[in-house]
């Protein structure tokens, strides 16, 4: 693995104290790099050795975008995608494929619209959740995945240890108020030695992590503008989701998901 400091794991009480702190501070000083001497403060004072957690993390994003492992193999990117501009895409893809609301196995409606760019796309009818190359709606191929797409989620793969990682597919989900997506896992995908690397864009969200198993217990983060989750290995396949956003929000959420599906 690149990345030395993938397999170390600080405590959850650590980290779930340590983000806090960090939100506040990286909230504050977003598309601001934190100078070094509060930055390592703040590694200190948390006990957390730069060298273990930063090995082979180019030295501008040690003070831009802090990788934290909260927990075996789950990274957080804090604001690693400032700086992409991601909602022209998003909108330039919804042209060609439009969002829409799918249904659950069982007739359920989906709050969270979706579509899909990338040689494979994820669909979920009454008959199950599938990847297909095109668009059901259209028959036609899904868009292309743009090309700042996959260099972020390549190089957010590649920082926490992933360096192999080829996305072939990209969730895109758009929340409105009251929208947010149940507890789930990830496992249609057909290798899952890759990564899921998610994005979120614009609006903030709390995200839910949970465990392997569905009634294990569930912590939630929350995630904003420019945050990248990375998560595999022993944990690719944790149950994770959204809570819904406040029904009085006017801003929208969107999130990629990419994974390398076929
Ligand atoms: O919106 C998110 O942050 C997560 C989306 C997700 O879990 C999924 O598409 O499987």
């Amino acid at each position: 693995m690149a990345f030395a400091g993938r397999n170390s794991h600080h405590g959850n009480r650590d980290f779930w104290s340590f983000r806090s702190s960090m939100t506040a501070r990286l909230s504050s000083s977003r598309l601001r790099p934190l100078p070094q001497p509060q930055c390592l403060q703040i590694l200190a004072s948390h006990r957390i050795k730069p060298k273990t957690l930063f090995e082979n993390v180019p030295h501008q994003m040690l003070f831009s975008s802090v990788p934290l492992q909260l927990a075996p193999d789950i990274w957080l990117l804090a604001g690693f995608a400032a700086g992409y501009d991601l909602l022209e895409s998003i909108h330039a893809v919804a042209g060609s494929a439009g969002f829409r609301h799918c249904v659950v196995p069982g007739g359920k409606r989906m709050s969270v619209a979706m579509t899909n760019c990338g040689q494979l796309g994820w669909v979920s009818s009454s008959s199950g959740y599938a990847y297909l190359p095109y668009d059901p709606l259209t028959q036609l191929a899904w868009p292309a995945m743009p090309a700042i797409f996959k260099k972020l989620a390549i190089e957010a793969a590649k920082t926490v240890g992933w360096p192999n990682f080829k996305p072939d597919s990209c969730l895109i989900n758009r929340y409105e108020a009251g929208a947010g997506m149940g507890l789930h896992q990830d496992r249609d995908e057909r290798d899952l030695s890759a990564p899921i690397v998610s994005v979120s864009v614009n609006a903030s969200a709390k995200f839910m992590i949970g465990g392997l198993r569905r009634d294990e217990p569930v912590k939630s983060i929350e995630l904003h503008d420019s945050d990248v989750m990375v998560w595999g290995g022993r944990s690719r396949l944790i149950f994770h989701g959204v809570r819904p956003l406040p029904k009085n929000q006017s801003a929208l959420r969107y999130n990629l998901t990419f994974r390398q599906a076929g």
